[in-house]
């Protein structure tokens, strides 16, 4: 695609294209160049977009509480769009039908666009994808953008810091074993939600979360938590809208004033780090090949007719630019 071409698709997802959007988003799956092209052109339009994260256990009913917070936005009059990230694990590997699902009585509303994002192996590729995905969807012009993600891995973890929000949702029953939220969740979440409060343990869950709140130093102590039932939707006593209050209030403190240039850079330097690893690692998987391979390297390394500091070396120093044809 050339400049112009790019251009063209640029001006269809402004003016509302939903194909050109879905088309522009599979090329970006795809890694195919000229999909860069487009986001580039695409991103001084971007920047208006809230971005919540949403990530927790597996089951935890995190696409039961996105499923709410589409109908609560919508009833505001808000565009929402969403990214589901495909679970890599083991734990959940349905999810995607099941989201589907969920979220399909929004289907027909064109005020709401999903779009799941299945980036398994690829290198650090998960967080970059989904960074460019909220980046169309802000540039579609959807106020509200909402990620879901199971924080299982790192990755998935990563994933989080696309959001200026970060919802970690639990469920009541961990007890004991709370240390189940694993810390690294725990350290990311702006909003804890304990869903499915119509289950018994949901006081002794919140006790327990605040304790370990209380636990951490500095600005972690102003993490809101809010009790939901997300199988309720935006019903009274859901939950839901304390929930969107919460992410509001998260809002105005953080990204306002200060702080907020502090987060800005924060996020921006994160999605930097990710494009240029990215990058990187594109290029080393090339310098392999064009090096005759990682099975022919490691045979001369196991041999000991090379050793392995110096094969990484010469690698790493071979990296260039791909050249056009190429690509
Ligand atoms: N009782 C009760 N069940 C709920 C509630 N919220 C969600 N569930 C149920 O919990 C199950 C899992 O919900 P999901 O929304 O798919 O959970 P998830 O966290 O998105 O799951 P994965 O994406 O597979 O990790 C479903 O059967 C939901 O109906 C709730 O508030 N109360
Ligand atoms: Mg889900």
């Amino acid at each position: 695609m050339t400049v112009a071409a790019a251009a063209t698709t640029v001006e269809a997802i402004r003016g509302g294209d939903i194909r050109a959007a879905a088309r522009l988003m599979r090329d970006l799956d795809d890694r195919r160049p000229e999909a860069l092209a487009a986001l580039k052109q695409l991103f001084p339009h971007t920047g208006r977009a809230y971005i919540a994260g949403i990530t927790g256990n597996p089951g935890a009913g995190k696409s039961t509480v996105v499923d709410a917070l589409i109908a609560h936005y919508r009833a505001a009059g808000e565009r929402v769009g969403v990214v589901c990230v495909d679970p890599t694990s083991p734990f959940s590997g349905g999810a995607i039908l099941g989201d589907r699902i969920r979220m399909q009585r929004h289907a027909l509303d064109d005020g709401v666009f999903i779009r799941s994002v299945a980036t398994r192996g690829h290198l650090g590729g998960l967080s970059r994808s989904t960074f460019d995905i909220a980046s169309v969807l802000d540039a579609m012009g959807y106020q509200r953008v909402l990620i879901e993600t199971v924080g299982v891995g790192q990755d998935e973890v990563d994933v989080m810091k696309a959001a200026h929000t970060t919802v970690v949702v639990t469920v009541p029953g961990l007890g004991d074993d709370i240390q189940a939220i694993k810390a690294g969740l725990l350290e990311v979440a702006d909003v804890l939600v304990v869903n499915k409060a119509d289950r018994e343990g949901a006081d002794r869950t919140e006790r327990d979360l605040l304790h370990m709140l209380e636990l951490r130093a500095g600005d972690r102590k102003d993490v809101a938590i809010v009790r939901t039932i997300a199988t309720r939707g935006i019903a009274e006593g859901s939950g839901i809208a304390e929930l969107a209050a919460a992410i509001e209030a998260h809002r105005a403190r953080a990204w306002s004033g200060e702080g907020a240039e502090r987060r800005a850079l924060a996020r921006a330097g994160a999605h930097l780090g990710e494009l240029v690893r990215a990058l990187l690692a594109d290029r080393a998987a090339r310098a392999v090949s064009d090096h005759g391979g990682v099975e022919g390297l490691a045979a001369g390394i196991v041999a000991h007719r090379s050793d392995p500091w110096t094969v990484a070396e010469e690698i790493a120093n071979s990296l260039t630019a791909p050249s056009p044809s190429r690509s």
